[in-house]
């Protein structure tokens, strides 16, 4: 079941890719399996891509078709902002990256856990990073970067909140796919991981831990 929606992601089939998800769910298959089969699905979009098999539009509609699945109300993914939150995450895909649906993942697995989320949305700049951190002053900042070349940027904020005295207020979590744990250390930030609900996890080991400008 779960390898069928692998190929016909793959094969970019939207109508049976959601027909697959709906029936896969009501078997009983979990949020991360779908999830994780779909993006065993863009991975071969992904190859396909590269040897030039697939072109630029395809890549797009391989997007809608994750962004349908994101809908999917059997999925339970969309979820408001809770009224009393645990802390807050500062939320952003980095500059030069327009790719927003592993983003738009962790949004939802940290609004499930009870976080406010701060979206601030795709190809944001270390400025507006920090203009954002000064004005609401959130516990977490998380970046997600895809395309390989945002770790320079991912320096650049945290050069920047370092800067403006920022940076002991506040924990770093980067993720995605071009992002890997040596960036953690070369960015100066706190924690990498491309698993969504392990990321989550940390935010809110870290609130119970306090994070200093709450204390
Ligand atoms: C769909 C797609 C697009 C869509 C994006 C639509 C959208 N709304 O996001 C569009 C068409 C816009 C697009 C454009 C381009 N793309 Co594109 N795209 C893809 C594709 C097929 C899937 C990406 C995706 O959404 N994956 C699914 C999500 C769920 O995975 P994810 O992002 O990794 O997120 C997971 C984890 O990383 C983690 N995560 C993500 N963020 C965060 C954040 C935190 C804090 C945490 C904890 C975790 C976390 O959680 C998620 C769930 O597990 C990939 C191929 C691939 N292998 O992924 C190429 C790919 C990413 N694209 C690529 C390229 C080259 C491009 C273009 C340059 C193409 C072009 N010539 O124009 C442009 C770049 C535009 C730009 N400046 O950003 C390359 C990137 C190469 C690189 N590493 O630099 C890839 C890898 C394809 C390839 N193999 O060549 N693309």
């Amino acid at each position: 079941m779960l390898e069928s929606i692998v190929t016909a992601v793959k094969k970019l089939e939207e109508k049976k890719v959601i027909k697959l998800v709906r029936y896969a769910v009501k078997e009983g298959a979990s949020q991360m399996q779908i999830i994780e089969s779909v993006q065993a699905g863009l991975d071969e979009v992904g190859k396909y891509f590269e040897t030039g098999r697939y072109g630029v539009t395809d890549l797009m509609m391989a997007g809608i078709i994750f962004e349908e699945i994101l809908k999917l109300d059997c999925l339970k993914l969309e979820k408001e902002n809770p009224e009393e939150a645990i802390g807050t995450i500062l939320l952003c895909t980095i500059e030069c990256d327009l790719h927003d649906i592993g983003k738009s993942i962790f949004k939802s697995a940290a609004l499930m856990s009870g976080f406010k989320v701060i979206d601030l949305g795709i190809d944001i700049s270390p400025e507006k990073i920090v203009a954002e951190t000064k004005k609401s002053h959130p516990d977490v900042i998380a970046i997600s970067s895809i395309m390989a070349n945002g770790v320079k940027y991912m320096k650049e904020t945290n050069e920047l909140l370092v800067k403006e005295n920022l940076r002991d207020e506040v924990k770093i979590i980067l993720g995605g796919l071009s992002t890997h744990k040596d960036a953690v250390e070369y960015v100066g930030a706190d924690a990498f991981t491309k698993d969504v609900y392990e990321g989550v996890n940390l935010c809110k080991e870290w609130m119970e831990g306090g994070v200093s400008h709450k204390l």
